[in-house]
């Protein structure tokens, strides 16, 4: 195996979905299948925060949805866990600038997909330097997903990465939906990522597609 190649790696971004099971107010197994069916090109497994399962709880939906995923033929990402990644055997994992240092988790994963966020230009060219495959850029708009956000960037920010030389794929993260998508998509994004946008939605197939469309209009 070898890295993946970035032109595959762009195409995948395209609908990012990201979840854990505090996310969704019914079963996550069934929203992603429902979301897969609407056209989600990669899953991240995110299982954070207060009411987040723990241990053997974790491993075992982690398990249930990289099933999903594999079945349906989408990269599965785990947030953070290295070692939840490495035990499922996930096709990857997604790391913040304060979730370890880079080259070591390269050196852990091996040719896994490995995504790094990155808030401005010297993050940006420091983890593709040290080995991410695809930057997760933001927050673009106001999130209420995650506390301890750095400050709102805004689509535009992505056209200055892109500026300044960074060709590598980047996602959109923070505060994304159906009504601003297009807007990311301007803003020299190669994906969207969403957690409620299809977490919370009442229909996420109908949601999904509705993300996915902006690609294609
Ligand atoms: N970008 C992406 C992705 N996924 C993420 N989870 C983040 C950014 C945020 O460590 P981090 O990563 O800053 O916070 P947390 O671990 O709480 O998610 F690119 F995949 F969309
Ligand atoms: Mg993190």
């Amino acid at each position: 195996m070898a890295r993946i190649d970035s032109s595959v790696m762009r195409d995948l971004l395209k609908v990012y979905f990201i979840s854990g099971s505090t996310n969704v107010s019914t079963d996550l197994s069934h929203v992603l299948k429902q979301a897969i069916d609407g056209g989600v090109t990669i899953f991240q497994y995110r299982e954070k925060g207060e009411e987040a399962l723990t241990g053997e709880e974790k491993e075992r939906l982690g398990k249930e949805l990289k099933d999903i995923c594999q079945t349906r033929n989408i990269p599965f990402i785990v947030n953070d866990d290295i070692d939840l990644a490495l035990k499922l055997d996930a096709d990857g994992v997604h790391i913040g600038q304060d979730d370890g240092n880079v080259p070591e988790v390269r050196k852990k994963i091996g040719d896994r997909i490995l995504g790094v966020s990155a808030h401005n230009i010297d993050e940006a060219n420091n983890a593709l330097r040290d080995g991410a495959d695809y930057l997760g850029v933001g927050p673009v708009y106001a999130t209420s997903t995650k506390q301890d956000t750095e400050k709102v960037c805004g689509p535009h920010f992505i056209a200055e990465l892109r500026e300044k030389g960074i060709d590598a794929p980047i996602v959109a993260i923070g505060g994304i939906n159906q009504a601003n998508a297009a807007k990311v998509v301007r803003g020299k994004a190669d994906g969207l990522s969403v957690i409620t946008a299809i977490s919370k939605a009442e229909d996420p197939t109908v949601a999904t597609a509705e993300l996915a469309s902006v690609w294609t209009r």
